[in-house]
């Protein structure tokens, strides 16, 4: 696509993710012209690029799909439990050939910049191949994961073996078999990859620095009974998603764990340690996430099931944590992860106590001794929620960029729109409930917001819809109360951004809950998009609020 000209689009979507893909879908349906850039080869976005052994949903199949399309979600067979990277893959890829999608999207395309141009009030968008496209509106659906951060580790240059990060997995895979393998991170992704690795490996080791809490999946094959019979009642059990605090309809209970004999609690746990995931864990009980005694309860609980599983005493205690409330780091869900270090080929190195000083060419060297590799596995995380928006040059009214504009904390209204960037809108931005929830059905909510604002100004003869600065700073101002009603401020996660050196600390993402998000932004659309400016088309150009 080189051409002189900026191509010209009504709507720019970066990134062919869940979003991505469903905000085509809808803008083509509605008659807006839309280009999706995306810089893979394929759809899928996260699910395109995690392709480490044992990647895995930690959101149950029938949960995390659409539900945008009623024949899509009758002809979908899942065929487990939690759903794995190939299977979502498939899903998307499936979803892109059903609706036509492919031709309206540009594949191994980056994009690096976007510029407001106030004469003509579009955006132009730049290419990394230096192609530039323009359009009315661009919508930012980069993923709140998707930025992989590979921390600077001295030496990495000279080892002789081979590494990988997990977020830019080789297509191909990685056959890991009579190998001497280390795996650095026990987040999510290590906790999912090192079971697979250590079946493989001749020798495991992983280098821990601090440890999570993890619950067991139950994974399996799907009940194909369960997935007919939910599939008979998917229009009442996504109307109760979306209504939910997660975006997965769960029961929400009052009890307080403190207030529950210590007996009745155990139990409580117990159900919901063997009916698998996080979700029961974390609203077993209402004050889990909101005092710390009775989080400790949870905690100790999780601790318990550590050291019953894990046989050496020594190990079972240095995979205990102790440095945050459970849940108010992402909980992981696990296939095996504890039972993984009785194998004898598996070796927990604690590099809290003796840090990694470099990567030599033969592996890797801590203050405690050295270890001989010959592939090395990241599995360090990534520059979350603001990274790949970050990444990308916007500059909006007079010359001012989200860069400077967020350099002490992200700012969007709604975690939809930031003022002085109008026409502008990112999905599961910061302030949304985004990574606190079963994502898809906040896409989804978020798609349908956005267009519809978009037809609402293409009905209303409007150009322009930006955030007010005002109702911006009431929301983001909001979005710290509520979170600093909870617990999940005192870790140091990467919802507050303490995983990336300089990076200002706030926590991101709004854990109001989905059913209340939606219906505050139903309530902000009923009223003519309040706290948004709306700008009239034609030259005389005068702004009317909506504020
Ligand atoms: P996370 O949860 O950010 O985990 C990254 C891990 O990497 C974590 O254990 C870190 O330890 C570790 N890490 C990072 N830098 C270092 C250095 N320099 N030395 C040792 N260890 C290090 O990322 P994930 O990919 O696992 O999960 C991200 C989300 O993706 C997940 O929550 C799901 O929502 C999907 P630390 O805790 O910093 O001591």
């Amino acid at each position: 696509m080189n051409q002189q000209a900026p191509r010209a689009f009504d709507v720019i979507v970066v990134g062919a993710g869940f979003s991505g893909l469903y905000l085509l879908y809808r803008l083509r349906k509605m008659g807006f012209s839309t280009v999706v850039l995306e810089a893979g080869s394929d759809v899928g976005g996260t699910w395109y690029w995690n392709r480490y052994p044992g990647a895995r949903c930690d959101v149950e199949s029938m949960e995390y799909s659409y539900g945008f399309d009623k024949q899509l979600e009758q002809e979908w067979n899942w065929t487990e439990r939690y759903p794995a990277q190939p299977e979502i893959l498939r899903y998307l890829q499936h979803v892109a050939d059903r609706f036509d999608l492919r031709r309206d999207i540009h594949f191994h395309t980056r994009v690096k910049s976007a510029r407001w141009q106030e004469e003509t009030g579009t955006w132009k968008v730049r290419t990394e191949s230096g192609d530039t496209l323009q359009a009315a509106f661009c919508i930012m659906a980069t993923g709140c994961l998707s930025t992989p951060r590979l921390p600077p580790f001295k030496g990495i240059e000279s080892f002789q073996g081979k590494w990988y990060h997990t977020a830019q997995w080789p297509k191909e895979g990685v056959d890991f078999t009579g190998q001497r393998v280390g795996v650095i991170g026990t987040g999510s992704t290590g906790i999912q990859a090192i079971p697979k690795i250590a079946e493989q490996a001749s020798q495991l080791f992983v280098f821990q620095r601090t440890p999570n809490f993890s619950i067991p999946a139950h994974n399996g094959p799907i009940d194909q009974s369960f997935q007919r019979s939910l599939k008979a009642r998917y229009p009442e059990h996504r109307a109760a998603a979306r209504a939910s605090f997660f975006g997965v309809p769960v029961e929400m209970t009052a009890d307080s764990a403190l207030a529950t004999p210590p007996e009745e609690r155990q139990k409580r746990f117990e159900a919901a340690w063997q009916y698998g995931g996080a979700t029961r864990t974390l609203q077993a009980f209402a004050d889990l996430l909101v005092t710390e005694e009775a989080n400790a309860t949870a905690a100790d609980f999780v601790r318990g099931k550590i050291r019953e599983i894990v046989k050496d005493p020594a190990v079972a205690d240095l995979l205990c944590p102790t440095d945050h409330p459970i849940g108010t780091k992402r909980i992981c869900v696990d296939t095996h992860y504890y039972a993984t270090y009785n194998r004898p080929n598996v070796t927990l190195v604690d590099v809290r106590k003796a840090p990694i000083v470099e990567i030599t060419p033969k592996g890797l060297h801590t203050e405690a001794g050295d270890y001989e590799l010959d592939s090395l596995v990241f599995a360090t995380g990534f520059d979350a929620m603001t990274g790949a928006l970050l990444g990308i040059e916007i500059e909006g009214r007079d010359g001012l960029t989200l860069q400077d504009k967020w350099s002490s904390g992200p700012s969007a209204y709604l975690g939809l729109a930031s003022a002085g960037f109008p026409n502008l809108f990112m999905m599961t931005g910061p302030g949304s409930p985004s990574v606190l929830s079963n994502m898809v059905v906040s896409i989804e909510q978020h798609v349908e917001w956005v267009t519809d604002a978009m037809a609402y100004l293409r009905e209303h003869g409007l150009k322009s819809i930006e955030a007010d600065a005002a109702a911006e700073t009431d929301w983001m101002r909001h979005v710290t109360e509520v979170a600093d009603t909870t617990l999940f401020p005192k870790a140091n996660s990467w919802y507050v951004g303490a995983n990336i050196p300089g990076k200002p600390r706030m926590f991101m993402p709004y854990v109001g809950g989905v059913g209340p998000y939606r219906d505050h932004c139903q309530g902000i659309a009923d009223r003519g998009y309040e706290g948004f400016v709306l700008e009239p088309d034609g030259p005389q150009g005068k702004v009317q609020r909506a504020v």
